[in-house]
């Protein structure tokens, strides 16, 4: 691949990543398994060491990763929650062997669990949990204090009063998760993916009742920041903090050489399936916490631990027939029925198949015998037909052209994987599509969840969103399980929505490629929807987070008269459609910073009247009371000061992400 066309791919896969990241860790509702995502990332990554010239600061590769939701409160970690680098083989850990032995010389390691849940800090002051928060991109969370609260194996007091902030994993034990689903699929709400995405909804619910009910609970693995107390090792930490009443981490073991590491990772192979809770690797740390220093971090990833990654488990299987399911964005998925098999200690009788480019790609045809595994854990997936074993009696599977839910025509735009139903009354599509309207992440309507928008669409109450703002209450108290009360408050919060701003709106239309981030650009740009309307590709496209696909989708949907229609209709509803100006003056209330070295996107002057103008304050010397110091090139004495009182220390661009609003 030339450098031309590595650039190509490099644009492909970033625009993917960037969508799949946020049905992900937005909508907590991907469409691809986590190893077609790894690929993709691996991929990108690889490109991207190639050509290292092509490397741009927005590249999903130079994130931490997630975003910060609107309705939690933000909460800037004190000490940022970094990630881990993955690896996937006994080499690859050998790599990592050397490279802390370079730097440190013998060292001493630890073994831990991995846990695929969310992770989260906790923040105790003498003894008592004061806050809590996810990581959200590792410098900035989402405060969801009185949510974790409700898990009942976070301690609200400490056995001994430490101000302390440890760091943990919030997950979904197996169980609970197939209950939470079951119980989903019966009142026809969506089902969660896997028990991670299960948590990450839980935790991020606006009403702690609702995270009371779904069973999170949390291990804790690291000591991120302790007042009056030094300790040597990890181990020792994790000692005190059991000390403390937190739940530590369950299996945690010393081995002197990266053989005993690996002898672990034999051991863990067989037995994880066995756990309660979903668990896709080991972590290897450094337990020196001297030597920990000494090897620190990079932008993204601590170089004193790495995640072992486990290949998820196959069965192999017949696939009887395949059949389309027509999911949240209108988007058919194949999926197979197959003969049921044992896999990963449950019976499994349809796997997913993705699309129709999978499909060819693997030469899948229905009646071969394939391999199946469980992406993410959970949801399986067929990965391999078997050629070998082919009678001549397979047969080929054609993607339909109509969607099997309402007969419209099914279209697969150049470009895309995915063959999509264009019915504009696909009952499966309304549905979904008003969901994403009312969800918190766009009007946020309460009360306005998949069980009532089933009932509005299923008795013609409403077929597109602008509807929502004409029922009435008659219609609303006809509905099942509707009593006047909360006939009352659902029409309350319809009228509320009314005055969402502008980006909320521009999301809930679900516009193609168009998140919550994109949303916010748009809105900030063109101020009022009728601007966004009249705007061209070559105009969207000067906007440097807007690529080429998503200004093609935006100008595509407002070129439909059936959209503009609805739009007339939201307005004279009385809808806002304007940006709401707001100064965001307390974002950095509180907080102080230090800014050394030259920065490249700002003079002094510029940060600090930008720090100052979201109510943060500026100080020319590191003390114990600084909160941030902001790093640029050259740094000088500061940085060295700021170590040294532990003074958390950001990048240019971190700085950058902390204020983006
Ligand atoms: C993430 C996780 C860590 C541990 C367990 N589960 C995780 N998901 C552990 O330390 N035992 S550490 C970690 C991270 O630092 N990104």
């Amino acid at each position: 691949m030339n450098r031309e066309q590595a650039a190509l791919r490099i644009d492909e896969l970033r625009d993917a990543i960037n969508h799949h990241n946020y049905l992900y860790y937005v909508l907590d509702a991907p469409e691809i398994s986590d190893e077609e995502y790894d690929r993709l990332m691996r991929e990108l990554i690889d490109l991207e060491s190639q050509y290292p010239e092509l490397i741009t600061p927005d590249s999903p590769t130079q994130r931490v990763g997630g975003e910060v939701l609107a309705g939690f409160p933000e909460y800037f970690h004190p000490v940022p929650l970094l990630s881990l680098d993955d690896v996937f083989d006994e080499g690859e850990l050998k790599d990592f062997d050397r490279r802390v032995r370079k730097e440190v010389g013998d060292v001493e390691y630890v073994v831990e669990l991995k846990i695929d849940g969310l992770s989260c800090a906790l923040k105790y002051e003498n003894g008592i949990f004061i806050q809590g928060a996810t990581r959200g991109n590792g410098f900035v969370g989402e405060d969801v204090t009185a949510n974790l609260k409700t898990i009942r194996s976070i301690p609200l007091r400490l056995k001994g009063p430490a101000s302390l902030e440890v760091r943990g994993e919030v997950y979904m034990p197996k169980k609970s998760f197939l209950k939470l689903n079951e119980m989903r699929e019966q009142s026809g709400e969506p089902l969660f993916a896997n028990p991670r995405n299960a948590a990450a909804g839980s935790l991020r619910q606006l009403d702690p009742k609702i995270t009371a009910s779904r069973n999170l609970d949390i291990f804790v693995f690291n000591l991120q920041r302790m007042e009056g107390r030094k300790f040597e090792t990890h181990i020792e930490t994790l000692e005190f903090l059991k000390d403390m009443g937190f739940k530590v981490i369950p299996y945690y073991v010393k081995c002197n050489s990266i053989d005993g590491v690996i002898d672990q990772v034999r051991i863990w192979e067989s037995k994880r399936n066995e756990l309660d809770f979903a668990m896709d690797g080991l972590v290897v740390k450094v337990n020196g916490l001297a030597q920990r220093e000494i090897l620190g971090a990079t932008a993204k990833a601590y170089r004193w631990a790495i995640a072992y990654k486990y290949p998820a488990e196959k069965a192999k299987t017949r696939i009887k027939d395949i059949i389309i399911q027509v999911g949240r964005t209108g988007a058919l998925t194949p999926t197979a029925i197959l003969e049921p098999v044992k896999l990963a200690g449950s019976t499994i009788g349809r796997a997913t198949l993705h699309n129709e480019d999978y499909i060819k790609g693997k030469d899948i045809k229905i009646g071969d015998m394939v391999y199946i595994q469980k992406a993410g854990e959970i949801i399986p997936e067929v990965v391999e037909s078997i050629k070998d074993e082919r009678t001549g009696q397979e047969k080929e599977f054609i993607m339909p052209d109509t969607c099997p839910e309402c007969g419209a025509k099914a279209v697969r735009l150049p470009g895309e994987a995915v063959t999509r139903c264009t019915g504009l009354n696909c009952p499966a599509q309304i549905k979904r599509q008003l969901e994403h309207f009312a969800s918190k992440e766009a009007m946020d309507i309460e009360g306005m969840g998949p069980a009532v928008i089933s009932q509005l669409v299923d008795k013609g109450l409403v077929k597109n969103i602008a509807d929502i703002y004409y029922i009435g209450y008659e219609d609303i108290l006809t509905l099942d399980r509707m009593g006047k009360k909360s006939a009352e408050n659902l029409i309350n919060a319809i009228e509320e929505s009314k005055g969402r701003d502008l980006d909320r709106l521009i999301n809930g239309l679900g516009i193609r490629l168009v998140g919550s981030k994109a949303a916010k650009i748009l809105a900030g740009m063109y101020k009022d929807i009728k601007n966004l309307m009249k705007a061209g590709t070559e105009e969207l496209t000067s906007i440097p987070e807007i690529g080429p696909k998503i200004a093609e989708s935006i100008v595509d949907f407002f070129s439909e008269e059936q959209n503009i229609a609805i739009i007339n209709r939201l307005i004279e509803a009385g809808v806002n459609t304007r940006k709401i100006e707001e100064v965001h003056e307390t974002l950095l209330a509180g907080k102080t910073f230090v800014i050394t070295g030259t920065l490249k996107e700002f003079t002094r002057e510029e940060a600090t009247n930008l720090i100052e103008q979201l109510g943060g304050k500026v100080t020319g010397s590191v003390s114990r009371k600084t909160d941030y110091l902001i790093c640029g090139e050259d740094p000088g004495s500061k940085l060295d000061r700021a170590r040294e009182l532990n003074v958390t220390i950001i990048s240019e661009d971190n700085f950058k992400k902390m204020i983006a609003i």
